[in-house]
């Protein structure tokens, strides 16, 4: 597997995730050392910026999680998940593409670049954490299967399999979960097809064996354990869009400027933030507006959120 970080959090570039961890250890015991009151002011600062830039652990990353096809609680992801099969894979991509087919996991990822993303991930729900995925990029997914000059949308499906998947005997959703991107969006380079974490196969709870990441989003964006893409000419059928269209938009863009009906978003609660767990402010776009703002030239963002 290649390691690259791009497009990532600003400091980050082209450090291994045990650096990460090193310095982290570091921080904690030279606070532990110092004692926690006597973090001078640039001290503090510089462990408040390295929070910031710190992946959450393999355990918070792992059980707070929303996947409402195993439950609607934060921890039922975990609790209830491992029922799901997840080889053999096969995702059918079909549509507006010249090689519709039902593709086996194991020959796209012969073909795909798998590399590493640190990533900020942030819910609608005004929670945020920060994942070191492995995963691909999207775009180079559709290369392969062609896509033809009609389409404007990539449509998503995620895997439906009641006997598996106890949240879906219920009708909390309109199963199976559903999303879809514009054809720019899902062509941008930070949006990938995330196969990892930390270097190891994604939990199934975290949507194994391969899930939809795109970080400017809010998360409910980011489908997982993907069965099917559709290339399309109309807006697809986006689940939480049509479950609430006043609440949840279809571009969901993150943004502090645009609350939700029922709360603020201009700010959010980082999981794990431990000592320096004071709110932090929500960023345009989850922080990637250098890459992404053109995408949305022109648009009313107060209007299409
Ligand atoms: N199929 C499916 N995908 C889903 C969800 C879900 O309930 N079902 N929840 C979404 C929401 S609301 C969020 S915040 C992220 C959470 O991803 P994580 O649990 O891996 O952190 O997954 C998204 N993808
Ligand atoms: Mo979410």
């Amino acid at each position: 597997m290649a390691y690259r970080w791009k497009n990532d959090l600003t400091r980050a570039d082209a450090t291994p995730e045990w650096a990460f961890l090193n310095r982290r250890q570091l921080i904690a015991g030279a606070a532990a050392a110092a004692g926690i009151t006597a973090l001078g002011g640039a001290a503090r600062a510089a462990a408040a910026e390295e929070g910031d830039l710190s992946p959450n652990s393999w355990e918070e990353i792992t059980n707070y999680c929303n996947f409402y096809e195993f439950g609607t609680g934060k921890t039922d992801p975990a609790s209830n998940a491992g029922a799901m099969t997840t080889t053999p894979w096969q995702i059918k991509i079909d549509g507006l593409v010249d090689r519709p087919g039902t593709y086996d996991l194991t020959e796209i990822l012969a073909k795909m670049t798998v590399e590493e993303r640190i990533y900020r991930l942030r819910c609608v729900e005004a929670w945020s954490m920060v994942v070191p995925w492995s995963g691909f990029e999207l775009a180079d997914l559709l290369d392969m299967v062609g896509v033809q000059d009609g389409a404007r949308y990539v449509a998503f499906e995620t895997l439906h399999r009641p006997e598996e998947m106890p949240g879906t005997r219920y009708p909390v959703l309109d199963w199976p979960y559903r999303e879809g991107l514009r054809l720019d969006e899902a062509r941008h380079p930070l949006t990938i097809m995330a196969t990892g974490l930390y270097g190891k196969p994604l939990p199934n709870q975290n949507g194994a064996p391969i899930r939809l990441v795109v970080p400017w989003k809010y998360g409910f964006k980011s489908i997982k354990s993907v069965v099917r893409i559709t290339l399309t000419d109309k807006e697809p059928f986006a689940t939480w869009n049509q479950t609430n269209a006043r609440e949840y938009g279809f571009y969901s863009n993150v943004n502090p400027e645009v609350d939700h009906p029922r709360w603020s978003q201009a700010s959010e609660r980082r999981i794990g933030g431990g000592l320096f767990s004071a709110r932090q402010p929500t960023l345009m776009f989850n922080g990637y507006g250098g890459e992404v703002t053109s995408l949305y030239e022109g648009m009313d963002l107060a209007k299409h959120f």
